[in-house]
């Protein structure tokens, strides 16, 4: 395919953004190409400036789900745009917004919006040290929760991806409050709260990871953290802002049964647009500012074009209740055509998926943890990532990233995906 626009696109960029791209993983650094430069997309594709169309399975990282440019989101943007872009102040449909989360997702009672997932983790951690009057946290290896200090600290997606899981910049009294354990380990997170009783004001988790690719809980995990928070007084935060209105209609808890303390949310609830949210318990969000001490603000939060996007996005999905039946349907169909071929030619290759978030790593397996999922053979993935492209099909750019379903995808995407991957397979 040409791609000769977009190489040279690539070259004007790198001179005045670094790295040519706004975030790291669309850099395409892993697999040994330059990245595609997009002119639009809609339902299941996306077309690059060379006028290149592909199924798209990155989806804009998750928030995607309808598939892009759903017409009824592009109209509630257009018509809030009409009225004014931001106010700076209150307005009813951040109510509503709010409304529509509590009644979604269980354990939130009360909602604050932010412009980004990094904004909601980062809040909900610094919630977390007000109620607690704690310090230390406790995250996962290769889990990733936006690029605030505390979570730079062996951490996954575009920084497992480009190797420096711990950023420099990321000062040694932050790095210190952090603490890491090894994901689906709960003897490893026993240690550490042995070692620091007292002083440990949260657990944040995926608790499905999507971010060293798709490594799902075990059984019994996220239950295990769960008692363990509640008999130490450690709040439970759920970074759900990948599997949050993705793995279900109520996200992981709902999935899992497990009602976590806090909170994380981001991507669908924003429909494309910049939106984050945190929540949780009414007596600890009860101290968010200006209601309670702990300061937390954001000129755009909560702005009209994105709760218009968001709340038309949840809209959408609250009005079918089949959305995630279908969804599934559609999920286990690319999954099933895909194990084929790994089981037809015994490739050495192991699928994770839960619901619409899916990963092909390229180890035997099984992938259950940092280790295993990094021992993945990048240059392999990348062989069938630029493969795939040059057949029309844009998977996500990193052997530690997740993939994406929406429900615009046809069977028709998927057979033509599960053809192609069979053809760019026989050669690796
Ligand atoms: P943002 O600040 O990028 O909106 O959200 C950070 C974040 C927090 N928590 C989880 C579980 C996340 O997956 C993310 C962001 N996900 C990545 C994709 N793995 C965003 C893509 C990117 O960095 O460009």
């Amino acid at each position: 395919m040409r791609t000769t626009t977009s190489d040279a696109l690539f070259g004007r960029a790198k001179t005045i953004i670094p790295g040519g791209v706004n975030s790291p993983v669309r850099a395409f650094a892993s697999v040994g190409r330059n990245p595609l430069f997009i002119a639009k997309a809609a339902g299941s594709r996306i077309t690059d400036v060379d006028g290149n169309e592909y199924i798209d399975y990155v989806g804009s990282w998750g928030p995607m789900i309808l598939g892009h440019a759903h017409p009824r989101v592009i109209e509630a943007v257009r018509k809030a745009a009409l009225d004014g872009t931001s106010y700076g102040a209150p307005t009813e449909l951040e109510i509503r917004m709010a409304e529509r989360i509590i009644g979604i997702v269980p354990s939130i009672e009360m909602v604050r919006m932010v412009n980004s997932g990094t904004e909601a983790t980062m809040s909900a951690i610094r919630l977390a040290r007000a109620f607690t009057g704690r310090e230390k946290i406790i995250k996962f290896e290769g889990c990733y929760h936006g690029h605030g200090d505390a979570f730079l600290i062996k951490a996954g997606s575009g920084a497992m991806t480009l190797g420096v899981p711990d950023s420099p910049g990321v000062p040694g009294g932050v790095a210190s409050g952090t603490l890491t354990a090894a994901y689906n380990s709960l003897p490893s997170v026993q240690a550490l709260v042995d070692a620091n009783r007292g002083a440990v004001a949260a657990i944040i988790v995926e608790p499905v990871v999507g971010n060293m690719g798709c490594v799902p809980p075990q059984p019994g995990f996220l239950e295990g953290l769960r008692a363990l928070c509640t008999k130490e007084g450690i709040l439970l935060i759920f970074d759900e802002v990948m599997t949050g209105f993705r793995v279900a209609r109520g996200g992981a808890q709902e999935l899992y049964g497990i009602k976590p303390d806090l909170t994380t949310l981001g991507k669908i609830i924003g429909g494309g647009l910049p939106v984050g949210a945190y929540g949780g318990r009414k007596d600890i969000m009860a101290m968010v500012a200006p209601a309670g001490p702990m300061y937390q603000a954001g000129t755009l939060s909560g702005n009209p074009l994105a709760m218009a996007a968001g709340f038309e996005t949840l809209s959408i999905i609250k009005e079918d209740p089949a959305f995630y039946t279908r969804l599934e349907a559609k999920s286990a169909r690319l999954a099933a055509g895909m194990q084929a071929i790994i089981d037809g030619a015994g490739l050495p290759l192991v699928q994770n998926r839960v619901g619409a978030m899916f990963t092909t790593f390229f180890t035997k397996g099984p992938v259950t943890d940092y280790t295993s999922a990094a021992v993945a053979d990048r240059a392999k993935f990348g062989v069938f990532f630029r493969g795939m492209l040059e057949r029309g099909i844009n998977f996500a750019p990193s052997q530690f990233e997740a993939g994406f379903m929406s429900i615009a995808h046809t069977d028709e995407d998927i057979d033509r995906t599960v053809a192609a991957a069979k053809d760019v397979m026989s050669a690796i």
